[in-house]
């Protein structure tokens, strides 16, 4: 009697066990499904239909290999759902899902990137010279992303003055640290973010002053170097993801949405 009922309870632990460890089987494979799909889905990309402070972000998944979906924001409205939806934590785009999160702040959002796609250096000196010449190539671009939102009366002041920053600030650091480079990459022997941003900083720069490296040939060499990598290259061509440079509607849209 007393073993029967011994065995009885066993079946039960057993039974018990046996259809926890397959509920705990198939919720972990739920969970394992729900981290693969995350892994799996093309990060989806929530801005304007232009540059601005998405466009860095563009870039570097591009140079990354990384394709991605977008979401323009258009509407007031679409603003208002995203912040109600409680997916902007400071009420600001850019906004980037990927791996299952919901990222704001540029900057934590191209370090991700750059970390998670090998192109933030070997070691932690490597980081530290990245995000130097990153953090440089990102005040002359917020410079230029800054303009079209000007007063007209303002504009052709302030493009002289972005020009001779980049002439006279930025472009002969970058020339110097480009003429004692081994690689041809600002640090190291691997592409990183900083030659990124400093190829789309020239970029922007040459949009409004198409001879600006003229007395810069390591620059020149550079440029000619980075937007031959074939993702690059790719990037640069028509149809890309790339956004053309701001134009009015652009800010008309912005200052809406923003209401600004
Ligand atoms: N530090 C933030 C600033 C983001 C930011 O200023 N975003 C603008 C659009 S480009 C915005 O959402 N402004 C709305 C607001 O600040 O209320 C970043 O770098 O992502």
């Amino acid at each position: 009697m007393k073993s029967e009922t011994k065995c009885i309870k066993l079946e039960r632990i057993t039974k018990h066990d046996f259809f926890k460890s397959v509920m705990n089987y198939f919720s972990g494979l739920s969970e394992r499904r729900k981290v693969n799909q995350h892994r799996m889905s093309k990060p989806k990309l929530h801005y304007f239909n232009g540059r601005g402070k998405m466009e860095s972000i563009r870039w570097l998944l591009a140079a990354a290999g990384v394709e991605f979906e977008e979401e323009y924001l258009e509407t007031r409205d679409q603003y208002e759902k995203l912040l109600k939806d409680g997916a902007l934590l400071y009420e600001q785009v850019p906004m980037v899902e990927i791996d299952g999160m919901k990222l704001v702040q540029t900057n934590a959002i191209l370090n991700y990137v750059a970390a998670k796609y090998n192109l933030y250096g070997k070691d932690i000196k490597e980081r530290a010279l990245i995000d130097m010449y990153a953090e440089g190539a990102r005040d002359l671009m917020t410079l230029v992303m800054r303009h079209p939102f000007l007063p007209s009366e303002q504009k052709d002041s302030d493009l002289t003055q972005i020009n001779n920053k980049a002439k006279n600030r930025y472009f002969p650091a970058f020339e110097k640290v480009l003429k004692s480079s081994q690689t041809g990459y600002l640090v190291g022997n691997q592409l990183s973010v900083a030659d990124v941003h400093l190829l789309e900083a020239i970029l922007m720069i040459e949009d409004n002053a198409s001879q600006v490296l003229s007395e810069f040939p390591h620059l020149q060499k550079f440029k000619l170097k980075i937007s031959n990598i074939p993702r690059i290259q790719k990037f640069l061509q028509p149809g890309s993801p790339r956004k053309p440079p701001p134009d009015d509607h652009y800010v008309k849209v912005a200052k809406e949405v923003l209401r600004f």
